[in-house]
């Protein structure tokens, strides 16, 4: 396969302006008529009509009214080439014939649960009729779709119903018209037996807005939060960003076979059902996040991404890295923006982070790919996500607006590219003093900048000195990165715990609290006069940027930090830094057949931080919780598997033995009370009660075990019924079996709820995980076309890290399989489980030896889709 390269970008020859789409659905071949209107780019140079599509039967090709013959084109697996267009302007028709019913890839035209839909972003129009599938052709659409009445009650398509009616025989019609030109990725159709839930919106200049979320029968009860969470954000986007719905009808349809979270097609968004339905009893605090999360996230594309699009596929993060942003904020808005930024943090280091020190490392804005479907990843989404946030740092959030304000003036109803969004921010605010073109590079380098530094007080002079310095290693295909323009957000702790006035040196009056400096060399010092005690400082302030900080704090200035740092986000951050010091020392430790001892003054941090819980439960659950093992180990050279999980193990033993009195104390606090609820206060009073439970079972703790019990048996809402469960099978007690026999049993008709139960025995840090895993692929609920089920199973099992990585190989072994498998029928989430070989060469030689016959086994198997091809290439390279 060949790589795409962003500087070969072209204009396209020809422009498709008008498209007239007839969908006869039928099973055993789907009839789709196609009447484009096209127009010859006259800026290029002459050239023919070049259309991509695959997997389609032609059936018919007529320029204005001529049929053509097979000599009049040229077809192969990829594209239809018409060479001799008549004139400026013409109507081509083009019949092709497709079969969804047995697309298993999910993109395109395909079925869920006998229902059909569409995934076309990023490449699917291809699959349903030659087109020019590339974002900067945008057309407006007209759609009729055809199909039995009985089967098919529901025919929907993007923009306004227009008509509908009889079609005899059984069948009826629909036709829908969207009066705003879109790319084609954004084209969306559904037909099928689905019931809907209704609610209004009255946009600020008095548009009345129908909002509708469709799903299959049964599920109606479980849709109020989507359509709360729909109806925030539209008022949210109003108000913040000043950005208003454009047509009277927005619909939502969920389905049960997805590859990603949702997608915004234009007024049709389709979502995968883990991010639409929920109720107390079948969904988790976490999923209900989620949804409001992304039912904002996707709303928020009908501006960035659907009326300001994406000129090629390379700058797919003007529009998600920009959207993340949006969701982040809006999140933050509706709940706790302390707790939302370290989840946020959290799941950058995660899973960011970990990529950008891979062989799939890349660009916010890549330069190429080979399957583009790769690049929907943490580094354009999150990253991209941060890189907004720093245009919001550095120009506060009057000057952000303002260039959001001229990027909207300047380019709705374009495709653009993320050099296009700079310039508005650039031009917008010409005196921010911001240096651009060392700022574009957080679009162009790729891997995470490293931060160090140190501080020295003089009291003869009462100065400050700071000094920082960055760097950033080689990736693929970049061994030579430039410096930064890093957005440091301080302040300087005092003694008193406050924060001391800021002055640089040469500056006549100071600043308060916090403020932001450009780290933009690889070295600066920065001097602040009038100090008057030794300071700790308090450095990237809520993260203000993605980089990883070794500074030489002390183990008392962490301390002092956590207990006293005015920004939550730093008091968080500092017991973190603390705890991964002492947990890679215990590694250490083990490694060198040394004792492991667990410091007395870190539990006493931790005894410090569970008193003040109450104060913010939500804030308390997030500090009480150990860096993860994958976190851990991406703070290693050569990851220990065991030793993080036998030290983390250890300390959480330690917390729970020291603390018992206390944690029961939190728990029984903090145990439901009154009504069920999704406030962000009954959500962290719920994370404090569950933190404090799985510590009491790290300890072994009797009480523990049986509040787990009791909660697992007569807690109604899924957050305490799954945790409980979850810490009962990750146990040895002898109610386990029955406990995870009980709940299938219960639930084995919730498909999602179902997920949760395949997710949890797949991260059991128990030793017969592979065995019970691989038992678990013939169960009936699993089901390996599903893309939730095999993210649940699959996916579950390769984030834990103790069984994936079993040193006898067994893990990558089981993994390989699995890509083969789905290779075959899903190369999109084929490829997406091959991204868990990425980081192989992190491990010992051991583990090595046996990743690589796993990945030499894929790399080998016959007819290996683009998808896994280019990431396990990159990964052997
Ligand atoms: N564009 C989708 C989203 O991120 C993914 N297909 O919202
Ligand atoms: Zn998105």
């Amino acid at each position: 396969p060949k790589a795409i390269l962003l500087k070969d970008y072209a204009a396209p020859a020809w422009w498709i302006e008008t498209v007239d789409l007839s969908f006869d659905l039928r099973d055993g071949g789907t009839l789709v008529t196609s009447r484009l209107g096209v127009r010859r780019n006259l800026d290029v140079v002459r050239a023919p009509l070049v259309l991509d599509g695959q997997e389609l039967e032609l059936v018919s090709v007529t320029v204005g009214d001529r049929p053509l013959g097979p000599d009049d084109y040229a077809i192969t697996p990829d594209h239809l080439t018409i060479p001799d267009l008549p004139g400026d302007q013409v109507a081509i028709e083009i019949v092709t014939r497709i079969h969804p019913e047995k697309n298993t890839a999910l993109e395109g035209l395909y079925k869920s649960s006998g229902n059909y839909c569409t995934q076309c972003e990023a490449e699917g129009f291809r699959k349903i009729t030659y087109f020019q599938d590339r974002p900067d052709v945008m057309a407006k659409y007209r759609v009729r779709v055809e199909g039995d009445r009985a089967a098919y009650p529901v025919l929907l398509s993007n923009g306004n119903l227009v008509d509908q009616g009889d079609a005899g025989d059984g069948r009826h019609w629909a036709l829908w018209e969207d009066p705003w030109p879109k790319p084609c990725y954004l084209f969306a159709l559904v037909a099928g037996n689905l019931v809907h839930i209704e609610d209004r919106f009255r946009t600020r200049s008095g548009r009345d807005v129908t909002l509708r979320i469709y799903v299959e029968p049964g599920n109606e009860d479980k849709c109020a939060h989507a359509m709360e969470s729909l109806i925030k954000s539209m008022k949210w986007d109003e108000d913040v960003y000043g950005l208003e719905y454009d047509l009277d009808i927005f619909n939502i349809v969920a389905v049960g076979d997805f590859n990603m979270g949702a997608m915004e097609n234009k007024s049709l968004n389709v979502f995968n059902t883990k991010y639409i339905l929920a109720r107390p009893d079948t969904a988790t605090d976490t999923d209900f996040l989620g949804i409001e999360a992304v039912v904002a996230h996707e709303y928020f594309h009908n501006w960035t991404g659907n009326r300001v699009t994406c000129r090629d596929w390379f700058q797919l993060s003007l529009k998600e890295g920009l959207t993340v942003f949006r969701d982040q904020q809006f999140s933050a808005d509706m709940n706790s923006a302390p707790v939302k930024r370290i989840q946020d943090v959290t799941r950058l280091r995660q899973v960011q982070f970990a990529e950008d020190a891979g062989p799939t490392a890349h660009p916010v804005r890549p330069d190429s790919y080979i399957e583009i479907n790769n690049f929907y990843t943490p580094t354009v989404y999150e990253k991209g996500a941060e890189v907004l946030r720093m245009y919001h740092t550095l120009l506060g959030a009057a000057g952000y607006r303002r260039g959001i304000d001229l990027y909207f003036a300047r380019h709705d109803g374009q495709a653009v590219t993320t050099d296009d969004f700079l310039a508005a921010m650039r031009d917008a605010n010409p005196d921010a003093g911001v240096d651009w073109e060392q700022f574009r590079r957080w679009y162009a380098q790729a891997g995470t900048p490293g931060v160090s530094g140190e501080g020295s007080y003089d009291p003869a002079t009462h100065t400050y000195r700071l000094t920082l310095r960055q760097f950033l290693a080689p990736t693929p295909g970049q061994p030579v990165k430039l410096p930064m323009l890093i957005p440091v957000s301080l302040g300087l702790v005092g003694p008193d715990g406050k924060d001391q006035a800021l002055t640089l040196a040469g500056e006549d009056s100071a600043t308060a609290g916090t403020r932001v400096l450009a780290l933009n060399a690889a070295e600066q010092s920065f001097t602040f006069t009038e100090v008057p005690a030794p300071p700790v400082p308090s450095l990237f302030r809520g993260f203000s940027a993605p980089i990883k900080l070794s500074f030489d704090y002390s183990d008392a200035d962490l301390t002092f930090l956590m207990a006293n740092d005015s920004d939550p986000f730093n008091r968080w951050e500092a017991g973190q830094t603390l705890a991964s010091r002492l947990l890679l020392g215990l590694v250490a430790d083990r490694a060198a057949g040394r004792d492991m001892a667990v410091p007395k003054g870190f539990i006493d941090a931790m005894g410090a931080t569970l008193s003040r819980a109450s104060e913010d439960p939500a804030f308390a659950s997030l500090a009480l919780t150990l860096p993860s093992e994958n976190y851990l180990g991406q703070l290693m050279e050569v990851i220990d598997v065991d030793g993080i999980h036998a030290a983390r193990n250890l300390v959480r033993a330690a917390i729970g033995r020291t603390h018992r009195d206390a944690l029961l104390a939190a728990y029984r606090a903090n145990a439901e009370q009154g009504e069920f609820s999704v406030s962000p206060d009954a959500i962290g009073r719920r994370a404090l009660k569950n933190a404090a439970l799985a510590y009491l079972l790290a300890a072994d703790d009797a009480d523990g075990k049986a509040l787990a019990l009791a909660q697992y048996r007569t807690a109604t809402g899924m957050t305490d019924v799954i945790t409980a469960l979850a810490l009962i099978a990750d146990s040895d007690m002898p109610e386990r079996a029955d406990a995870l026999a009980t709940f299938a049993a219960k639930w084995k008709d919730e498909a999602l709820v179902m997920d949760k139960w395949f997710m949890i025995q797949a991260t059991s840090s128990r030793p017969d995980t592979l065995a019970n895993v691989t038992a678990l692929l013939s169960h009936p609920g699993f089901n390996i076309r599903n893309p939730n089920k095999v993210y649940s199973l699959v996916g579950g099992f390769t984030g834990n890290a103790v069984a994936f990585h079993a040193a006898d190989g067994s893990g990558y072994e089981f993994l390989a399989d699995r890509v083969i498998e789905l290779n075959k029928l899903n190369p999109q989430v084929a490829s997406r489980m091959a991204k868990s070989f990425a980081r192989w060469r992190k491990y010992d030689g051991e583990r090595q030896a046996a990743a690589k016959v796993a990945l030499e086994r894929v790399a080998h198997t016959p007819d290996l889709s683009r998808d896994v091809y280019e990431i396990i290439a990159r990964s052997l390279e």
